[in-house]
């Protein structure tokens, strides 16, 4: 397959080149992309060094499949003409998740929706990406009512400007702000901008993707997004509202068995999920399964996943893996 990656030199560029080696993906020729000042730089992959490209010269190139990650507007742009030219583009922006003619895919939960019409497929995002991988199987079951998520993401879902100001609060020094605030010893409830209606991009994305994935506008759906100075993954707490009663048994048994899914939960061992250990995984993990005593057939649970892997590399790869086998590119 010749693959290109745009966006190769950025933070999940990068993670896409590490799990195309890590899973042997079928690349027969590699074409890093990236934007003009990155143009000649030298990458590595599988010990063998690839020359950065433009935007142009790799659509010329007539790559089987794209794997984007170099933000929306370069998407909007440039992922027609990719398409155009017979390349089946996976995006990780924004761009195309919730235009009705785009399909947005989580690979455990709905793949087969893909055809080979779909030249643009669109990624959804690291925080939806890994709630909606443990509630699919547990609306088929229970039917979804309503969600409350509350996120505690990653500094690293914002990119290297803010790894880089979280390391000079550390060290004292003043540098370049990613964030309005010192992210050091501090949490910022604001994940992207804000929106009329007072939520921020990234809470309705949590709203908006659900409903979408899980192919159903009935479900309710309301987030609170934070950030907060980790760098292993995102964090979220969720509060899950059924039509049906459940055994708490029976949910974590259900997910056990869900593909992409890592149940750690047990009290007495002091097991459950965090960020420092689900790095560099793709797995999602989730604990703290237990009845909301509030309220009838409602459950909380806690769910990380690293936002670089399952959030964005791992699935956009997924996604391209499933795509090979279906022969569909
Ligand atoms: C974030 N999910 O964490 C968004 C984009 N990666 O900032």
């Amino acid at each position: 397959m010749r693959i290109a990656v745009v966006g190769a030199t950025g933070m999940v560029g990068e993670v896409m080149l590490k799990v195309l080696a890590e899973r042997n993906f079928p690349v027969t020729e590699l074409i890093p992309v990236a934007s003009e000042r990155s143009v000649g730089k030298e990458i590595e992959y599988k010990g063998k060094k690839y020359t950065v490209v433009g935007l142009q010269t790799a659509v010329d190139m007539k790559a089987d499949i794209a794997l984007f990650s170099a933000g929306g507007e370069t998407s909007l742009e440039w992922a027609p003409k990719f398409a155009a030219a017979g390349t089946t583009v996976i995006d990780n922006s924004s761009a195309w998740r919730m235009d009705p003619t785009k399909k947005l895919i989580v690979p455990e939960i709905n793949a087969s929706e893909l055809t080979k019409e779909d030249k643009i497929i669109a990624n959804p995002n690291c925080s939806t990406i890994q709630m909606v991988l443990v509630l699919a199987p547990l609306h088929k079951k229970y039917n979804i009512k309503r969600v409350i998520v509350s996120t505690y993401q990653s500094i690293t879902g914002t990119g290297v400007k803010a790894v880089q100001q979280l390391e000079n609060e550390y060290a004292g020094v003043q540098g370049e702000m990613a964030y309005k605030y010192p992210i050091h010893r501090n949490a910022i409830p604001q994940c992207d901008s804000f929106e009329d209606n007072g939520y921020t991009k990234e809470e309705m994305k949590l709203v908006r993707e659900t409903k979408k994935i899980l192919s159903d506008n009935t479900i309710a759906v309301t987030a609170t997004a934070v950030r907060v100075p980790i760098v292993g993954g995102h964090s979220e707490a969720v509060n899950v509202e059924f039509s049906n009663d459940f055994e708490v048994a029976e949910i974590q048994n259900i997910l056990h068995h869900t593909d992409g899914v890592v149940v750690q939960d047990n009290n007495d061992t002091f097991t459950y999920p965090m960020p420092m250990y689900a790095q560099g995984k793709d797995d999602v993990f989730v604990g703290r399964i237990r009845r909301d005593e509030s309220q009838p057939n409602t459950l909380n649970m806690w769910i990380v996943a690293d936002n670089l892997r399952k959030g964005a590399a791992t699935n956009t790869i997924q996604i391209a893996e499933y795509l090979i086998a279906a022969k569909l590119v």
